[in-house]
């Protein structure tokens, strides 16, 4: 496996960078999950420009242009001869000393892009339908550190994994400050009741997903009416059907909330419809390589 390293592609056990990295020592970088398909990267402007917007966020100068970017993106997945993969992408403050302040930071800022195979959850679950629960860590505040820079600080979301995990399940719903569905720990959270979408408001205090606005253009040309809407634990559980979306997990039926069941207790028609649908969609869509 080779190694996208600030310019190089290097062996994996020499893609190192210094303890001295504030992407290390704070978090202090941003990053994405991106994916290809069938030697399609799919929806990889969205992510670069997603990219760019966290980085701007926190006065992060990424050293390449999003042309520059886009090209290493896709020369990292030809090197590595990957038809499908998942591809990290991340941008490290660079080198400083041992404060906070990133003006101190005399090193440039680092480019590192892995591409490899990707773990799914197992096949089985999308026919089945995955059980969650919510969990007490309520997601960062947006006037805090605001959940659309997705950031290499990620601990409000493993905090939230990790009591999801303490009690048996793989994925749990986070709610804001004000107790409304925020979104998932890796993922943004629909329901449908009525043949209508819902998905909360990203300024409620989730991250813009970019699975989560393919699934809204998907519903529109589909003709069923789509929300952004806040959405409380109670009209997710009364709801008639519930899933998740995200570059790794696709789109995944919910069919267990808390111990309520929703609707059936299986996968229902309208997310089977927009399953159907986003699979054709990155099979067709995406920059070649
Ligand atoms: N919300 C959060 C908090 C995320 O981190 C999504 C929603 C979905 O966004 P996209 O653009 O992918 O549709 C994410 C996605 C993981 C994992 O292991 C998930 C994400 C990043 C890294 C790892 O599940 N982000």
């Amino acid at each position: 496996m080779k190694i996208y390293l600030n310019g190089e592609l290097v062996e994996r056990k020499d893609a190192k960078i210094s303890v001295f990295d504030h992407g290390l020592l704070y978090g202090d970088g941003v990053f994405e999950g991106i994916r290809s398909y069938n030697r399609r990267v799919f929806k990889l402007r969205e992510h670069i420009d997603r990219l760019f917007e966290s980085a701007h966020s926190l006065l992060l100068r990424i050293p390449l242009s999003k042309e520059q970017l886009i090209a290493a993106v896709l020369k990292t997945l030809k090197t590595n001869g990957l038809k499908d993969a998942y591809i990290r992408l991340i941008v490290t403050r660079g080198e400083g000393d041992l404060g906070l302040d990133p003006r101190k930071c005399y090193g440039k800022p680092s480019v590192i892009i892995i591409a490899d195979k990707i773990t799914l959850y197992p096949e089985e679950l999308y026919k089945k339908g995955l059980e969650i629960i919510t969990v007490p860590t309520v997601r960062n505040l947006p006037e805090a550190v605001n959940p659309q820079i997705k950031s290499l600080n990620y601990l409000n979301n493993i905090l939230a994994k990790i009591e999801a995990a303490n009690c048996g399940y793989e994925e749990a719903i986070m709610l804001d400050a004000l107790g409304y569905v925020a979104e998932c720990t890796g993922d943004n959270i629909f329901i449908v009741r009525h043949n209508q979408l819902y998905t909360p408001p990203q300024c409620m205090g989730s991250l813009r997903g970019i699975t989560r606005d393919t699934v809204l253009d998907i519903a529109k040309k589909n003709k069923i009416p789509a929300h952004e809407h806040v959405i409380t634990r109670h009209e997710v559980y009364i709801s008639d059907e519930c899933f998740l979306t995200g570059t790794a997990a696709e789109i995944i039926p919910v069919v267990k909330v808390d111990g309520r069941r929703i609707g059936e207790g299986k996968p229902g028609p309208v997310t089977t419809k927009l399953m159907r649908e986003f699979k054709k969609l990155t099979q067709r869509e995406g920059i070649k390589y």
